[in-house]
């Protein structure tokens, strides 16, 4: 049986349809059962439906709390059975009580080679800071906020007539590949996160990530 997959969106839904591509494949070991967005008007849920996949909007403004609302999104993820919880553009920060209760079945996909730009624009600040390199990374969800454990980057250049658009749209290409693969890697059950490190085939991986020559 394929791996059960709920991904969390708040957007457009691009890599929850690569991930969605990829279960198609033949083998492949994961299949998304819901997609859950804080935003109801979320084109991803528009992909969801598309793909007979259950989906649902829970807004966020509808909460008093972050704990509340983090309670009411554990319950409808939690209806699902979930082997694995995919936030693919998700734009609420997580409360430690949710990121616990998940832990180590949770993945997040940041738009910069982490550690470096935690937090939002990070196309803007790697632009204005004069990088000519920047990137995408998948890492494991803990309660610091893109502070968990990283799997796997993938780098593009900087051009020096580039804007945040342009680039965030060559970071989007790279992470429609990674993203699918390393959800492979995870339902094959050959990544796992063990305190607090992630481990693939059994070995640690260094700071960057799998197959990082840093
Ligand atoms: N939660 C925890 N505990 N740990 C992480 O690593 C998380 C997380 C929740 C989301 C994605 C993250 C990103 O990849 C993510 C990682 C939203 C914000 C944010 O400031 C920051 C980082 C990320 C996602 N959100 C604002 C908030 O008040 C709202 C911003 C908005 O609605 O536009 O939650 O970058
Ligand atoms: C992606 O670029 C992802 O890295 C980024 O949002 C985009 C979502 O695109 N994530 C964050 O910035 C998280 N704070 P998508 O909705 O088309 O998949």
């Amino acid at each position: 049986m394929p791996r059960r997959i709920v991904v969390l969106i708040s957007g457009s839904g691009s890599n929850l349809q690569a991930i969605i591509d990829a279960c198609k494949t033949p083998d492949y070991p994961g299949e998304v059962v819901a997609v859950i967005s804080n935003k109801a008007d979320a084109y991803g849920l528009t992909r969801a439906a598309d793909a007979n996949i259950a989906n649902h909007a829970i807004s966020h403004k509808l909460f008093d709390s972050r704990e509340q609302y983090d309670q009411a999104l554990i319950k409808q993820i939690d209806a699902y059975q979930p082997d694995l919880v995919v936030l693919a553009g998700f734009m609420r920060i997580l409360t430690p009580a949710f990121v616990q209760h998940f832990s180590g079945k949770l993945l997040n996909i940041h738009p910069s080679l982490l550690p470096k730009y935690q937090g939002l624009n990070t196309h803007q600040r790697a632009i204005d800071a004069g990088d000519t390199e920047h990137g995408v990374s998948v890492h494991f969800v803990t309660e610091e906020l893109d502070g968990g454990p990283v799997v796997l980057q993938a780098k593009v250049p900087i051009f020096a007539e580039d804007n945040a658009d342009i680039l965030a749209s060559r970071i989007h290409q790279q992470e429609h590949r990674i993203y699918p693969l390393v959800v492979k890697w995870f339902c094959d059950g050959r990544l796992t996160m063990q305190d607090e490190s992630a481990v693939l085939d059994g070995k640690i991986l260094p700071e960057h990530g799998y197959a990082n020559e840093e």
